[in-house]
């Protein structure tokens, strides 16, 4: 038995091995799936805030809040994009995308949303926040308004391939 015991052991060993081995070498099936194209996983982030997280941006009037798309290059009409948006400013904001039915909902300081869009036609889109809207401004520089205040960007959709 002093002797066996090792051997049984070893076996043991050799077993353990051979069983995780066999599950990682690529099999002709894992081979055929490689070969299909992966799905477009896009994602792309919407930053918002006010100065003075806005660099160099005045404290009220135009520039003084930012609406900042990126990631969306390579977007294409029918196309599924995944969107972070992320509040980074001290307020509550939104994003909608005009002409669609995207809306974020309301996103609280220092929150984040993460939201679904597909846009139906190429085209450039205005996305921007619609806090403030109806809040009367003597200027007439729509002031009152994020969007006036500089919560605005285009998000460009080319053709389908
Ligand atoms: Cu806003």
């Amino acid at each position: 038995m002093r002797v066996l015991l090792p051997i049984l052991l070893v076996s043991a060993a050799v077993l353990a091995g051979c069983a995780s081995n066999s599950a990682t070498p690529p099999t002709a099936a894992n081979n055929s799936t490689d070969m299909t194209p992966a799905p477009m996983a896009m994602v792309a982030t919407i930053e918002l805030g006010e100065s003075p997280t806005a660099p160099g941006g005045p404290a009220v009037g135009p520039g003084s809040m930012y609406l900042t798309p990126k990631g969306f290059d390579g977007l294409t009409a029918g196309m599924t994009i995944t969107i972070n948006i992320t509040n980074k400013g001290s307020e509550t904001h939104d994003v909608v995308i005009d002409g669609t039915d995207f809306k974020s909902g309301d996103i609280a300081a220092g929150k984040s949303v993460t939201k679904t869009w597909t846009p139906t036609k190429d085209g450039t889109y205005t996305a921007y926040c619609d806090k403030g809207a109806g809040v009367p401004d003597p200027s007439g520089q729509n002031l009152g308004t994020h969007r006036g205040n500089g919560m605005q960007a285009t998000i460009t959709v080319k053709k389908a391939a």
